[in-house]
């Protein structure tokens, strides 16, 4: 992790980096790993995580990530997301008639990057490993999707005042060697599954397809991931329009009003991005 953060220039002396932490093995091993390098980089890092209030699932998560922070010398910011705006995942699918794992996945990317902006953070660090990453971006090809081609590098670029850059230290590391560090380092982490999850086919057709051929020629993912990274993303047109502020919160948004104020103005009658706002500000006020 360490070689790769060196090889991207994932992180620089002064950088404040926060880890999303779920409490599942891939973070809490970025979060060991950047931890035990930090000094020597010099840069400070900050471990976040949502409770997304998925019952069960989410009180172990979150008991599993202050045990993983407490053990590693630091402390978690947890925002629960049911606290900042009255509703958690699933009050919000079914009131928006949306798939639970698309309302997270945007609550999710929302409330890390508010997070952020107001820390002011300069990077976000996450948990995706080689496996999936290479996946993804086969699928993106063969689909022809190159606008999420283009999100699948090494890290993403920050906008002033509003948006943060994301990093993947994992970029280069396998599901399989992370999970051993994760065992040698003895760290805790979360072994159910969220209730809600799918087996996506496509993609897991794809992940077993490339790890086979791993098996067969060791190294093509990473190779692969290389390429993709050096050659096809830099060759990848950006998308046409530009990103503005949301006028209720201040957060990116295409037409002046971001996902989660459309998606919480649907569910709850009123966006709640400024609720959320608040929320996060005297969280960090209270840290
Ligand atoms: S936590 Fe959220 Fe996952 Fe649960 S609701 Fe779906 S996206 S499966 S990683
Ligand atoms: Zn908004």
């Amino acid at each position: 992790m360490k070689s790769t953060v060196e090889k991207f220039k994932l992180i620089r002396k002064g950088h404040k980096v926060i880890v999303a932490l779920s409490g599942g093995k891939d973070s809490v091993s970025v979060l060991s790993a950047l931890k035990s390098f930090s000094n020597d980089l010099g840069f400070k890092v900050i471990p976040l995580h949502l409770n997304l209030g998925i019952g069960k699932f989410s009180e172990e998560s979150e008991a599993i990530v202050k045990e993983a922070a407490a053990m590693l010398g630091t402390q978690a910011v947890v925002i629960n997301v049911r606290d900042a705006i009255g509703a958690g995942i699933p009050e919000l699918a079914l009131a928006s008639k949306r798939p639970p794992c698309s309302v997270c996945g945007l609550v999710k990317r929302y409330f890390i990057n508010l997070a952020a902006v107001k820390m002011k953070a300069t990077s976000i660090a996450l948990g995706h490993h080689l496996d999936d990453l290479a996946a993804y971006a086969l699928k993106a090809i063969l689909t022809g999707d190159y606008d999420t081609l283009r999100k699948l590098g090494p890290k993403t670029e920050s906008e002033e005042g509003i948006a943060v850059g994301r990093i993947r230290p994992l970029y280069l590391t396998t599901e399989r060697e992370n999970l051993v560090y994760a065992l040698v380092k003895g760290l805790p982490f979360m072994r159910g599954k969220c209730p809600n999850a799918m087996r996506r086919s496509f993609e897991s057709e794809i992940k077993a397809f490339m790890s086979n051929l791993d098996v067969k020629h060791p190294g093509v993912r990473i190779s692969f991931m290389k390429g993709v990274a050096k050659e096809l993303i830099p060759k990848t047109p950006l998308p046409t329009g530009s990103i503005i502020p949301c006028r209720h919160c201040g957060m990116p948004s295409k037409d002046g009003v971001c996902g989660f104020c459309k998606l919480t103005e649907r569910a709850l009658g009123k966006p709640a991005g400024p609720r959320a706002a608040e929320y996060v500000d005297s969280l960090i006020h209270s840290q």
